[in-house]
């Protein structure tokens, strides 16, 4: 069985590498039955189309960043909230609540949740540094989710949405001159070439999911699938460890490239913890019961 999988980041980030160790992971569990080729960089479908994708079995497996999706069903987003996960361990425990209804919901849109890796916490990259939110004001703002175009507008950024795989060209024209986002993707995009300072605020851990097509993980045999879902298993634990691992790794990285990382003051963290407490209620009045749940 040959199967396609597409992920929209870089093949030298750090969740790509986990896919290829988790392909030939599972290439070795099937005893080479089930052969996946990754396609990395949004080479095959860009970020937000590849949800669509695995669903139509376009492609039987994809990587998505669950917040992208929040305007489709709340739940997908709620790791991409403001402070209400900015740890490791909370972001595990958050991602324990959200499991079940995320693996309901994607079993209802026929396909099955495999696996689930937080980012490294969230910063902000701008030209020059931040000392409260009113320094943000006016400034062009990539946003890639829904709920950080929503901190644009809370702050008074102007957001435009661009994915990664375009983060960098965005840059350069300067259709982007700040964005938020961790020190993985910082790297990954060459950021301090183009904005110098990265206000570490460390205010959540979104989340990337790797997703099948339902209907094509039923057609594989019992033992490819218990091959693959151990894989997945084994990739989630390895992924979650790998990124807490290289958060201080690419912070370095951003340092001996030329940039200025530096903590937050206590009126900037005061001001993205009053949009966080916003967001969560917005976040809380549109999810519902499930959502309180
Ligand atoms: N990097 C991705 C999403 C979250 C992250 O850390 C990005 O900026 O597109």
């Amino acid at each position: 069985t040959k199967w396609d999988l597409a992920a929209a980041y870089p093949a030298t980030n750090f969740h790509t590498e986990n896919l290829a160790q988790f392909i030939s992971d599972v290439d070795k569990a099937s005893g080479g039955k089930l052969k996946i080729t990754l396609h990395a960089n949004a080479a095959l479908f860009k970020a937000p189309e590849i949800k669509r994708a695995v669903q139509g079995a376009q492609a039987q497996l994809g990587e998505i960043l669950l917040a992208n999706f929040q305007n489709e069903w709340q739940i997908f987003g709620v790791d991409g909230l403001p402070f209400l996960a900015d740890s490791y361990d909370a972001s595990m425990k958050l991602y324990k609540a959200q499991k079940p209804f995320l693996e309901k919901k994607l079993a209802e849109q026929g396909m099955v949740l495999l696996y689930a890796v937080a980012w490294p916490p969230q910063g902000i990259y701008t030209k020059k540094p931040v000392n409260n939110a009113a320094d943000l004001k006016g400034i062009k703002w990539r946003a890639y989710s829904p709920a950080t175009a929503r901190i644009a507008e809370l702050v008074g950024a102007q957001p435009v949405t661009v994915q990664q795989a375009e983060l960098s060209q965005a840059m350069a024209t300067g259709v982007v001159e700040s964005y938020m986002s961790s020190g993985s993707t910082g790297y990954d995009t060459k950021t301090f070439e183009h904005l110098k300072f990265f206000a570490d605020t460390q205010a959540w851990l979104p989340k990337n999911a790797v997703i099948a097509n339902k209907k094509a993980f039923d057609a594989l045999d019992k033992a490819t699938q218990d091959g693959l879902l151990k894989a997945a298993a084994e990739a989630e634990k390895r992924g979650w460890a790998d990124s807490e691992k290289k958060t201080g790794e690419y912070i370095d990285l951003l340092k001996k490239n030329g940039m200025t990382v530096y903590p937050p003051s206590a009126q900037l963290k005061a001001d993205m913890q009053k949009v966080g407490e916003t967001m969560l209620k917005e976040w809380l009045d549109k999810a519902g019961p499930e959502g309180k749940a």
